[in-house]
This record gives structure tokens, C-alpha cells and sequence, in this order.
């Protein structure tokens, strides 16, 4: 078994956030995550999207990041398009896989960062009220621990900009 080494990003998160109207120079660690769609003292949220649901249940993706060393946690989410969301994970079983619910919330480690994307942790927008399509954009606000509420701004994309957004 081979071992393997993970080696910790805690220096480029570190000295990637932080400076407000900066330019983006590409500069820092963080080079590979978006700007930050929304900060607070503690965290910051990157690269929100939708992809446009075929049915009347979307998913959301970002990608959170701790500023403060102290973590956070992700309690739940709502938005006037969706009657109810829940937090998944997507569990495999098999050749197939399913959406478990998180229980106590998508925990943000300290100093760490934590990413919802396709096949794995995700907020379900559940009994939308409107179809939801590429170029809308939908607010939601996210419900943290010690952050509260933080709202953000998420486009809705196709399934093959989502891809290409990886
Ligand atoms: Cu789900």
C-alpha cells in the first residue's frame, strides 16, 4: 500500500483571502478558486452554481473557506424559489449511488475549506416554485453556525457549463 502524503494548503488559504478590492492577480495559493462572492469576518463563500434542473429539484454547489482558524458549520439554507432545501451527501452503494441527509450540518474545519460539488455534498433545493434556467440567478442565503446568515448570488448553468466550471 503505498503511502501517501497530504500535504496541507493551510499556507495558501492563509495568505489568499482577506485583501478587499484587490485586483484579482492570479497571485497566492488560491489561484485555482474564484474570488469570493461572499466574506465575512470568519468565512468566505467561492464559485456558487446551479446547475438548470431538469425537474422541479436543483442542486447547489460553492466552495467554503475558514478565514478565522476556527471552522464553521453549515446549518441549512433557504430561498424564495425552493419551499424546502436540505443538506446531501451522496453516498456510493455499488455501481449506483444516493443522497443521504448531513446530520448536525456540512461541517468547515479550521483553517481548512470545505467544497460542495457534483457527486458529493450539495444543498437540494426541493418543491421549487418557478423552472429555474441557464442565466437566471437565484438568491440564497446560507444559515452557519457562527457566521448566521450570509446571502449570496448563484447563477444557474447548464449541466455542461457546470462541468466546465470544475
Ligand atoms: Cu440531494
Amino acid at each position: 500500500m503505498a503511502v501517501v502524503l497530504l500535504i496541507a494548503s493551510v499556507a495558501l488559504l492563509a495568505s489568499g483571502c482577506g485583501e478587499d478590492d484587490e485586483p484579482d492577480d492570479g497571485a497566492g495559493g488560491d489561484a485555482a478558486l474564484g474570488e469570493a462572492v461572499a466574506e465575512t469576518s470568519n468565512l468566505s463563500i467561492h464559485e456558487p452554481f446551479v446547475p438548470a434542473p431538469p425537474a422541479d429539484t436543483a442542486a447547489l454547489y460553492f466552495t467554503m473557506v475558514d478565514r478565522d482558524g476556527e471552522g464553521d458549520r453549515l446549518l441549512g439554507a433557504t430561498t424564495s424559489v425552493a419551499a424546502m432545501t436540505h443538506l446531501h451527501s451522496t453516498v456510493a452503494e455499488g455501481d449506483t449511488s444516493r443522497m443521504v441527509p448531513v446530520e448536525g450540518g456540512i461541517v468547515l474545519p479550521p483553517d481548512g475549506l470545505t467544497e460542495l460539488t457534483p457527486g458529493g455534498l450539495h444543498v437540494m433545493l426541493m418543491a421549487l416554485g418557478t423552472r429555474l434556467e441557464e442565466g437566471d440567478t437565484i438568491a440564497v442565503t446560507l444559515q452557519f453556525e457562527r457566521a448566521g446568515a450570509v446571502t449570496i448570488e448563484v447563477p444557474v448553468l447548464t449541466y455542461a457549463d457546470a462541468e466546465g466550471a470544475r
